[in-house]
């Protein structure tokens, strides 16, 4: 189905529209983490066994992306494939979207990209593993993703681990604050930090269910609030990496950014990249295990939203 309002080429998934059309829910999923967050074909598994974990969870996924110029909402297994092999795709976010769809190029949408999408489609849910945030030394490089700025425009629940870990956590939390954004721990006092549950700081807010988590995204709307909501959901214990162990790698990995000049949009890819490469692998075991907890908890709640 392509929709040309307002002249935006756009596909939607026929799952996605029949969701869409009986209100049943639906969970958005970005694209970035398959082409830039994870080698192949761990990328491509992941991608798959979130989407199982959603339809598990009674929920519809939608993973977003721009292929050959056109939004797709959700996508089929043999796109999926192709982008996860595809090289020289575009990251792009809110800036790049708009260029990359005129273009008629491929681009893999960021957390901030794929909460317009989203938006655009009336999906008000969406999974990912951690949000992009204010990165380490930013007081010179002034480098804070833009997904930051997104969460305090886009009326979408994120549902990620937390900021990662390679990020000034307390620098981020402070942006977010400053844009209205609600930051809350699901089931615990403090901010997780993506691979590991515990930051050492306390998150601004708590909340203990996925009911909870909708009204208050209701609640929200009714009071004609922009913006969305992040839900930072702890990775499962059995899969974290404590924080004394993964962060000696992160500051291994940041160093060597630092020294090679990684700037912009390469630096959450290239720090990604070390870091699975100095843990052997096991950043990568932990961050599909979070980004699947973090899809089902994404279920849980557009399904609340759409018990109302
Ligand atoms: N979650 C992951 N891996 C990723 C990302 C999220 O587990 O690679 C991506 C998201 O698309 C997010 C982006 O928007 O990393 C942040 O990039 P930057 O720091 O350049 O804004």
């Amino acid at each position: 189905m392509t929709d040309l309002k307002s002249g935006l080429p756009m596909m939607y998934a026929p799952e996605v529209v029949a969701a869409l059309d009986t209100g049943a829910p639906i969970v958005a999923l970005e694209s970035t983490i398959i082409t830039h967050g994870m080698p192949y074909p761990q990328n491509v598994e992941t991608a798959r066994m979130v989407e199982a974990d959603v339809r598990a969870a009674g929920a519809v996924p939608a993973t977003i992306a721009v292929l050959d110029g056109v939004l797709h909402i959700g996508l089929t297994d043999t796109q999926l494939e192709a982008l996860a092999q595809a090289t020289n795709v575009m990251k792009v976010s809110r800036a790049d979207m708009p260029v990359c769809i005129a273009l008629g190029a491929t681009g893999a949408t960021t957390v901030a990209a794929t909460m317009i999408a989203a938006e655009i489609a009336g999906i008000k849910v969406f999974a990912t593993g951690g949000i992009g945030g204010v990165h380490r030394g930013a007081e010179e490089t002034f480098d804070i993703s833009a997904d930051l700025l997104e969460l305090g425009e886009t009326a979408v629940t994120v549902v990620a681990a937390g900021p990662k870990a390679i990020l000034d956590i307390p620098k981020t939390l402070e942006v977010l604050e400053t844009h209205g954004v609600p930051v809350i721990a699901y089931g615990q006092d403090e901010i997780p930090a993506f691979w590991s549950r515990a930051s050492g700081l306390k998150a601004p807010l708590r909340l203990d269910s996925p009911e909870d988590i909708a009204r208050a995204m209701q609640v929200r709307a009714a009071m004609g609030l922009k913006g969305g909501q992040l839900i930072a959901n702890p990775i499962p214990e059995a899969d974290e990496i404590p924080q004394e162990v993964i962060m000696p790698f992160v500051d291994t990995a940041l160093k060597e950014a630092d020294a090679q000049g990684i700037s912009a949009k390469e630096v959450t890819p290239f720090l990604l990249q070390r870091i699975f490469e100095l843990t052997e692998g096991r950043s990568l075991t932990s961050n599909i295990a979070l980004v699947r907890n973090n899809a089902r908890l994404a279920a849980r709640i557009a399904a609340a939203l759409c018990a109302k």
